[in-house]
Formats: structure tokens, sequence, C-alpha cells
């Protein structure tokens, strides 16, 4: 059946019932501080579009539009029976996510590097790590820290040479680990041989590869902005052209309606799985496809979002189409696992993209859960859990088995999830554990970042000169335009992503037992109190507990496939609910605040405490207290 496009006569429960209406929805009602099931309720349901546009007449006019254009460019719809989730290695295992420049330096030159990851493959084994996700490798001029690629064929030679990363990988699968690849497919590096020959000259091959257009008189050809700062155009005078940049002015983006540029990124993913490795994790894949008009992007969705243009290629027009072709063409015939990362895809545009029946993507990751609503990453306030407990409740398992969730608190894009829940860091490791709880027993695939099975918080860093993120040195810049140095660096500080970007901290010697020379970021001395090898002699650490936590959930399919049952979902400071699979049950029970709450016991034929952040079992639940049960 053709699906009628939405206009302005359209109800909201018709706008809703769209996986992008449905995912805008929540988007605008979140940012506006606004409850987000208000999408679903049946009373405003009923409202015409029209009427809505009647009573916000301060929106700007060609906000309703803008909404309808990219509502009426999704036509697929979804599967709404809830079917057995087929089994998949990637569903089972456990990822950790290695950000090589911070992990381990081999030769002193104060830079992490291939050898250096090598050197730590027994440590991952025995935390239970079954797949390694290496943040980008290739060779770049590292303007964002290799997400801005010159030579997707090489290795950066500050992290080592295709031997050291041969050896890497084999080193691997000896162990029975996977390797995932970090591809960067929405754009390249300014200096990478395609664009570098499209700047040439017009008739370029090359020159399709990218978004070349004429300004607007001396203005940029739309208004879109870059997530790095100012516009997302860079100009050059000597062709009279600008080029699209949606990231930092040193990372192109990619025109992927060029059939010749597909091809060329298909047969560069052969290569790869050629070589053996066993998947890739894609960086902003979501963003893609843009309309080849490359429209303005509207001023209110703008504001609300603090980018201009998003609206347009967040969920582009040819986005599946572009990703079902780099599936048959070259992950298929390899069987290649695929993670994508795709800020801004909401519950919906996630299930369209990880269906296994629409073969697409194995997982994605959203962001939905990393902030508060009505708060930004650079804004500085205590992350509230309960918040994530409503949002696991919510979302875990909307995909009704046809899809897969990812589990995940850090990465190298944002501050530690510790610290923005507990900023001063009184339950540091307590809450450490708690989070490993919840990452290993609730249902989905867990992504661990390098740092977090110490119980990693934020830096202390004291002056801007101690940052090296494009992203903060940019807005920095931009802030003291407006406000005194002192609270733009206050503001950076609240989100800079160089938080997670600091030395792994090995143990406590000189720079964390990082490297013998100068790092290129240093570390701030809490490697005297958080390291490695003192945690691996203590019994109660942090990660010897992710040790523990890894094995029970590789000891018990209950905690993969197992359904889960919430207890109790409204109570607001606890979180319990039930894994069972067949005979097998645990009962896992959480104290989501830092004030006492009472134990409550489950299950009739009794219970065995299997792991606990606590040393003793007491009929309360302390600080951020969090047990495993198992039951009948
Ligand atoms: O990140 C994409 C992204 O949208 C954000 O997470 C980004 O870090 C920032 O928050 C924008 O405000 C990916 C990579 O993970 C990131 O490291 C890269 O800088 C970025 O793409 C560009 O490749
Ligand atoms: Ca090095």
């Amino acid at each position: 059946m053709m699906k009628q496009d939405l206009t302005l006569n359209s109800k909201l429960r018709e706008i809703v019932a769209n996986p992008v209406g449905h995912d805008v929805a929540v988007k605008l009602l979140t940012q506006m501080g606004l409850p987000s099931r208000l999408a679903r309720n049946p009373l405003l349901g009923g409202l015409r579009l029209k009427q809505l546009k009647a009573l916000f007449k301060q929106l700007d006019p060609g906000f309703f539009d803008a909404v309808l254009n990219l509502l009426n460019s999704e036509k697929d719809t979804l599967d709404d029976s809830r079917v057995e989730p087929k089994r998949a290695w990637w569903k089972e295992a456990v990822f950790y996510q290695i950000y090589p420049r911070s992990f381990m330096d081999s030769n002193g030159d104060g830079v992490g590097d291939l050898r250096g990851i090598l050197s730590k493959l027994d440590y991952l084994k025995a935390l239970g790590v079954d797949a390694v996700w290496l943040s980008p490798i290739y060779d770049s001029p590292c303007d964002d820290n290799g997400y801005d690629i010159r030579d997707y064929q090489k290795i950066l030679p500050e992290f080592g040479s295709m031997d050291d990363f041969d050896a890497l990988l084999g080193g691997l699968h000896e162990r029975g680990m996977k390797l995932i690849m970090d591809l960067v497919l929405n754009h390249t590096s300014d200096e990478h041989p395609w664009f570098t020959e499209a700047l040439q000259s017009e008739s370029s091959p090359k020159r399709d590869f990218y978004f070349f257009r004429k300004g607007r008189g001396k203005k940029p050809p739309n208004n879109w902005t870059s997530f790095f700062g100012g516009p997302a155009w860079n100009f050059y005078p000597g062709q009279d052209v600008f080029a699209l940049h949606l990231f930092s002015k040193k990372q192109m983006d990619l025109n992927w309606d060029c059939p010749a540029l597909r091809e060329e990124i298909y047969g560069m993913v052969r290569w790869w799985l050629e070589k053996g490795v066993d998947g890739f994790r894609l960086d902003v894949i979501n963003y893609i496809s843009k309309p080849a008009a490359l429209p303005d992007g509207n001023a209110f969705i703008g504001s609300l979002m603090g980018f201009s243009g998003i609206e347009h290629y967040f969920a582009g027009p040819r986005l599946h189409e572009y990703l079902r072709e780099l599936r048959t063409k070259a992950f298929a015939p390899y069987g290649a696992f695929s993670v994508g990362e795709t800020p801004g895809a909401g519950e919906k545009i996630g299930r369209l993209l990880t269906d296994d029946t629409r073969g697409e993507l194995d997982l994605i990751f959203s962001f939905d859960h990393l902030e508060t609503p009505g708060h930004t990453r650079f804004d500085e306030y205590a992350y509230d859990l309960s918040y994530l407990k409503r949002f696991y409740i919510e979302r875990l398992n909307t995909s009704l088995g046809h899809g897969w969730d990812t589990l995940f608190y850090d990465n190298h894009d944002n501050p530690r999830m510790l610290s923005k829940i507990d900023p001063p860091g009184a339950h540091r490791f307590t809450l450490a554990k708690l989070l490993g709880v919840l990452q290993m027993t609730l249902c989905g695939t867990p992504f661990l970042y390098q740092g977090q099975e110490l119980g990693a918080v934020n830096k202390v860093f004291s002056s801007i000169g101690d940052l090296r993120d494009v992203e903060s040195l940019n807005l920095y810049e931009d802030l003291i335009k407006t406000m005194p140095a002192d609270d733009a660096l206050r503001r950076v500080l609240a989100g800079t992503r160089d938080h997670a970007r600091t030395p792994m901290q090995w143990n406590d010697s000189k720079n964390a037992g990082f490297t013998t020379g100068t790092p290129w970021i240093d570390t701030d001395g809490d490697e005297k109190l958080c390291n490695a090898e003192q945690q691996l002699e203590d019994e109660y650490s942090v990660l010897r507990f992710y040790q523990r936590l890894t094995a029970i959930r590789r000891a018990s399919k209950a905690f993969i496939y197992g359904q889960t049952e919430y207890i109790d979902p409204k109570a607001n400071h606890s979180m319990r609910y039930i894994r069972r699979l067949g005979e097998e049950a645990y009962y896992i029970e959480c104290n989501l605040g830092a004030s006492e709450t009472k134990h409550k016991a489950h299950g009739r034929g009794g219970s065995t405490l299997v792991l606990s952040n606590y040393e003793d079992e007491t009929e309360t639940l302390r600080a951020y207290e969090a047990r495993v049960y198992r039951v009948s």
C-alpha cells in the first residue's frame, strides 16, 4: 500500500505513527523540558497539525513544512509483531573501546600505539573482553585525532606499521577476541588525495566525491553550521567555490550520491575484510545522505538543537538505500559485524536501522541517555539516575526482538558518566560497580570504554592550555567573544571530550605507566588513587568486580536472551528486575541514590547472592548498592 503523504491536515497520531515523526516529536518535547510520553497522549493525538500551527504562532512558519518534508521522505514502516531474537555472537560479546592515542605507548614518544595495545592483550582477555573496537588508526593529519582520514589503507606512522597492525589482529584472534575498526565514511581529511585532486579543477573526476557549491554572493551556499563551530563551509578563493564540512575545517563531507565514490568505499572496506577484521564501528553513519539541493536549515530547529541544517541529514533521503548497498556489497560476503554511530536517531529510527529483516546495521549507538532532558554536554549539572531507569524501561526491548540495543556510558566523545552522576566523586568506586551491573545484566550488548573498568572520572584541567581537542579549543575561542574567560573555561570543562582522552592509568609511576616520554596530554595525578596494577591486587577493586561481571554474563544466556521483567517500575530510587530464560533466572536489585532504601527479597524457592558491590548483605540497600541474585 502506498503511504499517503502527511500534510497540515494530518492528525498528531498519524505524525507520530511515522518513525521519523515519532522520534522528532520525542526529541522536541525533551528539548523543551516536557515528558516524552506526551507524544503518545490520546487526547493530543486527535489534534491536527494545522491546529498546532495556529497554537504556536510564534514558531517560524517554515517549521511545519520542514518537519513534513522530513517525515514524508521516510516511506518505510515498522513491523510491530514480537519475535524471538535471533542468536548472534555480537549479542553475547562484551566490547571494549580503545582510544589508541591514549591507551599504551610502546616507544616513549608520548603517543599510544599498536605495539602498546599488543602488550596489553592479556589484560583485556582477563577482563573478559570478546571484541575490541579501535578508534581510527589510519593515516591522518590528526586535526580531530584520526577522525580525519588521509589514507584509508595506511596506518598512521605514529601508531605503527601495517606489520604491527597484522600482529595486533593476529594477537587478538589467537586469544579468541575479535577486532572492530572505526570507519569514518561521512567525511575525509582535506588532505586525502580525493579532496586535493577534486580541488584542482571543476572537471576533476573526483570533484563529485564532495560537496562543492557556489556561494550566495560572498555568503556560503546555505546556513548549515559545523559541529565544531562556525559555518559548515570552507571558501576556496582560487576557484571562488565553497566545500561542505559538518565537522572541523579539515573534515570534508563526502557526497554519497556519487556512485563512483561508493564503489571506492566498498572496495576499501572489502580490502580490510580480506585482511580478517571482524567488523566496523561506523562514524556518524546516519549523516551520509544529504538532499542534493542542500536546502537551508529551519531557524527554529537550529536554535533548539544548537546546530543549523541537521534535519536535512540526520536521517537523509537515501540513508537506508546506502546502508543496504554497503551491507550487500561489502559486509555480507564476509559476515562482517556493524555498529553505527547515529547521533539524533531515536527509538523508531533506531529500529529502522537495526531491524534484522531490513539488512542495514547490526547495532547503533544512540545518545539519548547520556544527558538528562533539558541538559547538554556543556552544562554543569548532576545527572539523575532515575532518568536512566525510566529511559531503559521505555527504550530497551522496543525493537520487539527484531533489533538489539547497545549499552554504554563512556566513550571518547564524552566526559565520564561517574562524574556526571556524582560530581564530587563521594561514591566513585561503588557507583562504578553499580553501572557495571546495569551494563552487564540488562538486555543489550555492552561496550566498555578504556578506564571505565577502573572507575575513571573526569580530569582536573587547570587551563585551556591543558586541553587538546579541536572541539573544545574552537568552542572556547567562540565563547570568549561573549563571556569572561573563566566562565568560558568552566563551560568547556563541563563537557570537554578530553576528560576521556587522557592516558590510561596502568600504575602509579610517572605518567601512569602510559609512557616513558612526555605524554601528548597529561594525567592529573589520579593514577595514585586509581590504576590497573593496584586494582588487580585488590579483591574489592572495580577492575576485579568487572572481571566477575563479565564472567557471570558469559556463564548464563539468561543475561543475554532472557526476558526482562521490571519490578515496581515506578519506584524512584531503586531499580529491580528479573532476567529469565527457561528455568534460569536472576534478580537484580539496585539502589540508584545515595540514601538507604529497603532491600526487597525475591524468589519463592530462595535466592543466592552471586555478586554485590558491598562486602556484606544487609536488610537495607546502602548508597548505590547493587546486587545480583540467582533465583528459582
Ligand atoms: O562523533 C560524532 C558526533 O556527532 C559527536 O559525538 C561529536 O563528538 C560531538 O559531540 C559533536 O558536537 C564522531 C566521533 O565519535 C568523533 O570523535 C568525531 O569528532 C566526529 O564523529 C567526527 O568524525
Ligand atoms: Ca608511541
